[in-house]
């Protein structure tokens, strides 16, 4: 039997130190990346939202992160309350209490009622944005392989998947305010088509055929990202997005079917 246990245990500094470094990039550098042509806000925080459901994600988000930051705040402090108010003293003997009924239905229900209203409110976003999507003035594909995005437009039929289609690699191109379906599938492994400014990622299976919907609202130039360990080449697994005016979109895809 160890006789040594009252001894407290201390963590080798440099140890603690790795770790700390360790959290700090884990958590720093990934956002940091995407969002170097971000404003200084978006360096620490989301990037921006640019899609029509964007806001209400980050609103779900904002009401958590309150509700939870709150409750962790008050009872971390009850708990620091606790562990000093009634620490051992000399001469003291322990106290045996049972406990408090009421108190224990109170953070039982409360809880309880938060969850429920929570998930109702989650459910409504949820059901807007993977539900039924709205109707749609495009139609694209992306099919993801290892590692590259392939992005197909219809051709002057106006039909997928037909001789005349117009295929891109990596090169997203969408007209601002207009409703995209966007059919997602793989060649070869899972990955996921993440854009991390519309606040919506899809797994890109091979095999399975799902679509999701996108309403882009800003103009501008962003990331594809996919989210998914689909092999070696997953670090560099990125695609632009570059949503545009109607007439510099069709004036693009133009410019693409000659080039191609
Ligand atoms: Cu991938």
């Amino acid at each position: 039997m160890r006789s040594d246990w009252r001894e407290p245990v201390r963590a080798p500094r440099a140890a603690l130190r790795v770790f700390g470094a360790a959290l700090g990039a884990l958590t720093v550098v990934p956002t940091s990346l995407w969002a170097q042509d971000a404003p200084a806000r978006a360096r620490y925080w989301f990037p921006p939202a640019v899609s029509s459901y964007g806001g209400k994600v980050d609103h779900l988000f904002m009401v958590v992160l309150w509700i939870t930051g709150i409750i962790f705040f008050l009872v971390e402090g009850a708990l620091l309350y606790f562990l000093i108010r009634y620490r051992r003293r000399e001469g003291q003997p322990a106290s045996y209490i049972h406990g408090h009924t009421g108190v224990e239905v109170i953070w039982t229900v409360v809880p309880a009622i938060i969850v429920v209203m929570l998930a109702f409110s989650s459910q409504r976003v949820w059901s807007y944005i993977q539900g039924p999507p709205p109707p749609h003035q495009l139609e694209i594909e992306v099919k993801a392989e290892q590692f590259a995005w392939n992005i197909r437009y219809a051709g002057a039929d106006g039909q997928l998947n037909t001789a005349d289609d117009i295929e891109t690699i990596n090169q997203l191109h969408l007209p601002v305010n207009q409703v995209v379906l966007v059919h997602v599938t793989s060649k070869d492994v899972i990955h996921s088509f993440f854009l991390p400014q519309f606040r919506i990622k899809r797994d890109a299976v091979p095999g399975l055929n799902t679509s999701i919907w996108l309403q882009p609202i800003t103009e501008g130039h962003f990331e594809i990202v996919c989210a998914e360990l689909c092999g070696l080449g997953h670090y560099r697994m990125r695609g632009f997005v570059v949503i545009e005016s109607p007439e510099a979109f069709r004036a693009w895809l133009e410019q693409t079917k000659r080039a191609g």
